[in-house]
């Protein structure tokens, strides 16, 4: 029976576990030598070991059904990519036959036969499966018997490394640890493998290895080749079965891997703010959202309020003027002509109830997590009012002690998050509010002006989320171009002030 194994090749990368588990499984179930047929015969080896065994008719010079191999990690079949032969051509063993892919990787085939194509059995795109024929060889001649080398565990490739095929080491460099693949290219480009650096397990040279030793041999000679194909692929090449552009760059970038996990998991308690995020975030959970987003130009309102920082109006009042008053108070007028907006709806949707407060809230973002404070009635504060209070309640936030009446009863919400980064956001309503909207980051972009030159103009998103049940898209949008209108001509804000 041994005769019958002396070659045992794999088509992937991750095979060689399974050269293990199979010999494990040929040795339990081989036939006594007395019921053995002659060597090397399929049929006198159990099935489990045909599995990973393909060996036998080869030494007969006849046609071989030559089957995909075992791939591990529960794949049972492939979707056949490319053919690099057709029927009628001869191969040499390593000549790529194939490119397959599974869920987990591309692989190429290569002959472990020298002979005849006389049958591909899969068009590109079928799917092949595990251990039914590729493709029928007409093998020329037999190969020569020798024992059986065993295979030593140093011998097994990690999971997930790159190889295209495997073979128990051969009797020159035998030390050296690489694929049959790796070998053939050595012994195509006439290189000591021994010269080669391995950064494969325990120094095994991969592919990548090669074709960078390859490479720093051309480029440390004055005259620079021409890429060096490794000879079965430009014999392929040659035969017009495989293009140019298929052959590997040289330039392979390496995977870093880390090599050992960083630091170790944790699990605490969910409690404070983020406790009452949860649970807010959970009651938004049965309003039906829908999305409504626009671009505000923002280039006459940061001029506004670059000039009112300066101004001694600001200055003496020790008042911060950022963007959000603005976009508080524009709210808040937009709000006005559009009340449903600022409304809330009971439990069973049966009733919606038109706030007459404009409690606007604002996401704010502390080192205790995210609350979301109101300012009251803005239709009757002024953008400085709005400034004040925004400030006194970020101080209060600040400090974690915000009291129920700020962080309760809002009726329309704001987030910023604009002043964190980012342009679009898709915001959760605070419920039994209907609406809420999410700021993107103030960005000088190039648009066109009213004569159709390109200008550098502040641009803004606003993402805005609103309850479906009892808004509609048309309303939303028509606020939206009314605080719209409001921010990019700030002086219209002047005529609707109350
Ligand atoms: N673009 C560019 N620059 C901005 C913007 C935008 N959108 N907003 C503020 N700023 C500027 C602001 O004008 C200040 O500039 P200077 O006056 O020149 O110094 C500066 O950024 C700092 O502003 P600051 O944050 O201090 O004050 P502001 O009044 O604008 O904002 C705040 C107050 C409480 C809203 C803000 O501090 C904050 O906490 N923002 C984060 C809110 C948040 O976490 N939202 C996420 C909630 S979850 O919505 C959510 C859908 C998901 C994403």
């Amino acid at each position: 029976m041994a005769s019958a194994t002396r070659r045992i090749v794999c088509s992937f990368k991750q095979q060689k576990l399974f050269y293990l588990k199979s010999r494990l499984q040929y040795h339990a179930v081989a036939l006594p030598l007395d019921h053995a047929r002659p060597c090397g015969y399929v049929e006198q080896i159990h099935p489990l070991a045909t599995r990973f065994f393909h060996a036998s008719k080869a030494f007969y010079g006849e046609k071989v059904p030559f089957k995909l191999s075992d791939i591990g990690e529960g794949i049972t079949e492939v979707t056949v990519k490319e053919w690099y032969v057709k029927e009628g051509d001869k191969v040499a063993q390593f000549d790529p036959i194939c490119e397959v892919q599974s869920d987990k990787a591309s692989v190429t085939i290569t002959s472990r036969y020298d002979g005849l194509i006389s049958k591909l059995h899969y068009a590109v795109d079928e799917m092949a499966k595990v251990g039914t024929p590729l493709v029928d060889i007409e093998v020329s001649g037999s190969v020569s018997e020798a024992p059986v080398e065993e295979l030593q565990e140093k011998d097994a490739i990690p999971l997930g490394e790159r190889e295209e095929s495997l073979e128990l080491p051969a009797e020159n460099q035998s030390k050296v640890l690489t694929t049959p693949a790796v070998r053939k290219m050595a012994s195509d480009n006439k290189i000591n493998l021994r010269d080669v650096q391995g950064t494969g397990r325990d120094g095994r040279i991969l592919k990548e290895d090669m074709l960078r030793h390859i490479e720093s041999l051309s480029s440390s000679k004055s005259a620079p080749k021409t890429s060096q194909v490794p000879q079965q692929q430009a014999k392929a090449v040659e035969r017009g079965t495989i293009s140019q552009q298929q052959s590997p760059s040289p330039k392979t970038p390496q995977i870093m891997r880390p090599s050992a996990p960083v630091g170790v998991d944790r699990t605490e308690p969910i409690k404070g703010f983020k406790k009452a995020m949860a649970k807010s975030m959970t009651a938004s959970l049965r309003i039906p959202h829908f999305g409504y987003c626009d671009e505000i130009d923002m280039t006459s309102m940061a001029a506004l309020r670059h000039s009112l920082k300066e101004s001694p109006m600001v200055k003496e009042r020790g008042i911060k003027l950022s963007f959000m008053p603005f976009f508080i108070k524009a709210a808040s007028m937009a709000l006005h002509h559009f009340p449903v907006l600022n409304s809330s709806v009971d439990e069973a949707c049966e009733n919606i109830t038109y706030k007459a407060s404009h409690n606007i809230g604002f996401a704010m973002d502390t080192s205790l997590g995210l609350i979301v404070p109101n300012v009251k009635n803005v239709q009757s504060l002024s953008v400085m009012d709005v400034a004040i209070e925004l400030a006194r309640l970020q101080e209060l936030g600040n400090k974690g002690s915000l009291g129920a009446t700020d962080l309760t009863g809002g009726t329309f919400t704001l987030s910023n998050i604009g002043s964190i980064g980012g342009t679009y956001a898709k915001p959760v309503i605070m419920s039994p509010e209907v609406a809420i909207g999410a700021i993107g980051r103030v960005q000088v972009l190039p648009r066109f002006n009213s004569k159709g030159e390109v200008v550098r103009a502040s641009i803004m998103q606003v993402s805005w989320s609103a309850d479906h049940r009892v808004i509609d898209g048309a309303s939303m949008a028509r606020f939206s171009n009314l605080w719209k209108a409001y921010l990019e001509n700030p002086s219209t804000m002047i005529l609707d002030l109350k």
